[in-house]
């Protein structure tokens, strides 16, 4: 009677194997190489879905293929708990944040515990718990001390939905990334950390990620944003004022025909005249309506207004009208342009709109532009005209003569701008970590003292969505003492930004129960830097930008003794399906779909292409669903066999399938010769198929090795098992070699341990090994069974092929040929014919001319 292969029944007995083994516990261990894997932890929004799925099966197998091969492996999991859904759901459903997430977590942990992944659970973390953000107030105290971390009023990009301040990368479009709000503009005291005092190091060191994909480090160059260029000093005329502007091209300076200032610049009224104060002011409050990510962005409409004064540029004298620019940003460079309408795209549009000046300053070899007839803006290189002294030297030249010749005349400077920003982290929400400062009439910001901490976030708050944070109304949070003076003061009601939390939960893992501090130096030294780290690329830049920010800034504080947190990176691929909807009932889930109909109304249901999975699309598949009907395991194959992992992956149910029967044929194939193979062995010397099989074996082994390690080509590796398996059970000659088919056996099951690893441990275990997979290590390809002793010969008949021939590898040309003619299938072609030639081509081919 033949055992089925029960995924359920294995998966649930494996898995309580490990958990009371506590198989992937990790201890610090200075004898052993440790190796730490990390995936980017999730948010507890309730449920896992099919890109968790994917992100953690592939960071699985990574973890289990080294441990298989010896290393020390760290592979913990938490939860990124605080944010924003937290908070929503509590408005709209009535449930406390602290339960929702709570309750998700728990849900959320036994859904990962189901897929088998091989955490270290005495690790978990979740950032929410005061034990977590105690550390984290500690470190801002520090950075606090250092000047690292500051308050400053600023305006900020805020949705009146969320009634919250959102990162310049949280608004898309102009609209709130969460809701779609119309985002405006507010002034706000914010705290602020200050990551522009590493944007140098923060870029440098991109040059040295090599482990890292080549289009994020570009992604976060691009973020930092240097650039070289100078300050130049422009007298405003007959005042005794003058605008800074910071160009990149000081060599076009004898072209400036007007200025553009920023329309929050503290000059901005200053320098309204009387008659046109009334325009300048109606503009202003115009432009801070729109988003300043907007305000960058090319098919901008540009718009401007004249302040009714004049600047001088420092150089040939030209009093040039001064204006204000819905395209020129107060926090880049100084606020303020020196508009050259023929050299930049975005003056020749403002110029052509007000009909101001312009004047050719550089011209390319071989043409002649003329100012009155110019319908773009010329951005080459060129040879500077009309600019004094400078006239006939190359531009690229005139940016270090200009440059010289400004510092010299002491009206500029040579400078280097970024176009990163403080990172302003203060969030005016409940669900987040409390920014440990209180406010005192007499002495300002005091930072609460560390034997205060943590500040507790208060759960007894009424949250209903409106009104700014429920913080705010909380009297005994609210109301306490001055920690200097002791005077009634108030507490700092905002909150974290969520990414502070993401910033250093990484190295916390290293000692997450650590009690004298954010981080044990001893065991932070000993499992960091993170060998692996594998997530989704929509963090290429603020996550991984900040992580990397948070390291430099610990180790200054002599928390942690490394520059960068993440030696290599994988970024996944989205999980995508067919979206499917009905001319009725719109969008339909998978199963609403009957025999290619809406089962609501019977109609055809139309197939959509592949699009990222959501909700919203209803092209989604639960991954408990697919657990209970076909296992962990064949969720798992089927996330790292459909595509390799930085590929999007297209999800089908007949490759899940697929994967299903596969796993059918491993566990039949093993079952079946349980009784033939015993205890057999290997003999010494193996011929004809045995030796073709064993070959095979060892060639899987090499070939799952290389594909794995450090290349991540899991779905390769996997195709090349389903070849062994099929080999397997293609080889006629099993009752006469049981040793080798143990190997073969054996070794399929071994290579997909880190792939499928409940049925491989079953396997294992029937194959009458008692100690587990893991002692057994990661097998290791023989290479003498690798030579190819025997060659299989194409035999062609007048170019054709009509025949196959097996000789010994190195048979002569004489064998070969004596070996295509004996061919009984050659020979029929033969039949009635005269052989005039027959070309060998050693090891490949032998091709006969017969007529
Ligand atoms: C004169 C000029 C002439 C410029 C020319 C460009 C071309 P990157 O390279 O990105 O650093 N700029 C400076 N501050 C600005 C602000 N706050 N808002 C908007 N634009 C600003 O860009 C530097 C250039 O961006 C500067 O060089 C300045 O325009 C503009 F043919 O100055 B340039
Ligand atoms: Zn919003």
């Amino acid at each position: 009677m033949e055992e089925r292969y029960d995924a359920a029944a294995i998966e649930s007995k494996w898995q309580a194997t490990w958990e009371e083994q506590r198989a992937f516990q990790a201890t610090e261990d200075a004898g052993r190489q440790k190796y730490y894997l990390l995936e980017m932890f999730p948010y507890p929004s309730g449920r896992i879905h099919m890109g968790h799925v994917r992100n953690y099966s592939i960071g699985d197998v990574v973890a289990r293929f080294k441990r298989l091969q010896g290393f020390n492996v760290l592979h913990p999991m938490g939860w990124d708990a605080f944010g924003m859904p937290a908070e929503n759901a509590a408005i709209q459903h009535g449930t406390h944040p602290a339960r929702w997430t709570w309750e998700n977590i728990a849900h959320m942990r036994d859904q990962l515990k189901k897929m088998g992944f091989s955490y270290d659970w005495d690790r978990e973390l979740a950032t929410c718990d005061a034990a977590y953000y105690k550390w984290e107030q500690l470190i801002f105290l520090k950075m606090l001390e250092q000047g690292l971390a500051y308050r400053k009023s600023s305006f900020v990009n805020w949705c009146p939905t969320c009634q919250t301040v959102l990162a310049n990368e949280q608004v898309e479009n102009g609209g709130c990334w969460r809701c779609d709000s119309q985002v405006e503009q507010k002034e706000l005291d914010q705290w602020f950390f200050k990551i522009t005092d590493y944007a140098q190091e923060l870029l440098d060191d991109t040059w040295r990620l090599t482990g890292w994909p080549e289009p994020v480090l570009v992604m976060q160059r691009n973020w930092i944003g240097r650039s070289i260029g100078c300050e130049i000093d422009f007298p405003v005329a007959d005042r005794e004022l003058s605008v800074k502007v910071f160009t990149t091209r000081q060599d076009t300076l004898y072209g400036a025909t007007f200025m553009s200032l920023a329309p929050e610049h503290p000059l901005a009224l200053e320098l309204a005249t009387a008659e046109r104060r009334q325009e300048v002011e109606a503009f202003i409050a115009r432009v801070r309506q729109q988003d300043k990510l907007r305000r960058t962005s090319d098919d901008l409409v540009k718009e401007g207004v004249f302040t009714g004064s004049f600047c001088v540029n420092p150089v040939n004298g030209r009093r040039i009208p001064v204006f204000l620019a819905n395209f020129v940003l107060m926090d880049y460079g100084t606020g303020a342009v020196m508009a050259v309408p023929t050299h930049d795209q975005r003056d020749f549009e403002f110029a052509r709109k007000y009909g101001l000046d312009l004047v050719v300053v550089i011209q390319p070899e071989g043409e002649t532009f003329d100012a009155a007839t110019m319908t773009e803006a010329w951005t080459g290189p060129g040879r500077l005209v009309h600019s004094g002294p400078f006239d006939g030297v190359d531009n690229e030249q005139a940016k270090e003569d200009i440059a010289l010749y400004l510092e010299q005349q002491g009206v500029g400077r040579r400078t280097v701008n970024f176009r990163l920003r403080d990172w302003g982290v203060s969030r005016q929400r409940y669900w987040g970590t409390p920014i440990p400062i209180i406010y005192c009439p007499a002495c300002g910001a005091v930072p609460v003292p560390e034997a205060e901490l943590p500040v507790l976030l208060p759960e007894d708050v009424e949250i209903s969505g409106e009104g700014g944070s429920p913080l705010a109304r909380h009297a005994a949070f609210l109301n306490v003492p001055c920690p200097q003076c002791g005077t009634p003061a108030r507490r700092e009601t905002d909150t974290f930004d969520t990414f502070v939390e993401s910033s250093w939960y990484f190295a916390r893992y290293a000692c997450p129960q650590y009690g004298d501090g954010p981080l044990d130096r001893a065991a932070v030294d000993y499992w960091l830097p993170v060998d692996q780290y594998i997530g989704g690329v929509e963090h290429a830049v603020m996550h991984l930008l900040y992580a990397r920010f948070f390291t430099k800034v610990l180790r200054d504080l002599g928390m942690l003794g490394l520059d960068e947190p993440f030696s290599n990176l994988l970024t996944q691929g989205m999980v995508c399906m067919e979206t499917r909807s009905c001319p009725t009932h719109g969008w339909l889930f998978p199963e609403q779909v009957v025999d290619g109909q809406c089962s609501l109304c019977g109609q055809p249901a139309q197939v959509g292409r592949n699009e990222k999975m959501s909700k919203s699309k209803k092209n989604v598949v639960d991954p408990d669903q697919l657990i209970s009907r076909f296992g962990a395991d064949t969720a798992r194959l089927f996330s790292l066999f459909a595509a390799p992992p930085e590929k999007d992956l297209e999800w089908n149910e007949q490759g899940v399938e697929g994967c299903y029967r596969f796993l059918h044929r491993v566990w039949r194939v093993v079952l079946d010769h349980l009784e033939l193979v015993g205890a057999a062995t290997i003999p010494a010397r193996t011929e004809g198929e045995a030796r073709v099989l064993r070959r095979q074996v060892h060639r899987t082994i090499k070939k799952v090795t290389e594909d794995v390690d450090g290349r991540f080509h899991f779905n390769t590796a996997i195709a090349a098992v389903m070849e062994l398996v099929n080999a397997i059970y293609g080889f006629k000659d099993k009752p006469a070699n049981p040793g080798v088919l143990r190997e073969a056996l054996e070794t399929t099951v071994r290579l997909l341990a880190p792939f499928v690893p409940h049925i491989a441990e079953e396997l294992w275990a029937r194959l009458g090994h008692a100690g587990g997979l893991e002692a057994a290590g990661w097998p290791q390809w023989d290479a003498a069974a690798l030579v190819e002793e025997e060659k299989t010969i194409v035999v062609q008949v007048n170019g054709k092929v009509r025949g196959k021939v097996t000789v010994v590898a190195d048979a002569d040309d004489e064998v070969t040929r004596q070996a295509a003619l004996a061919d009984a299938n050659v020979a029929r072609f033969l039949e009635g014919k005269t052989v005039r030639k027959v070309v060998v081509v050693p090891g490949r081919l032998v091709n006969i001319v017969a007529s």
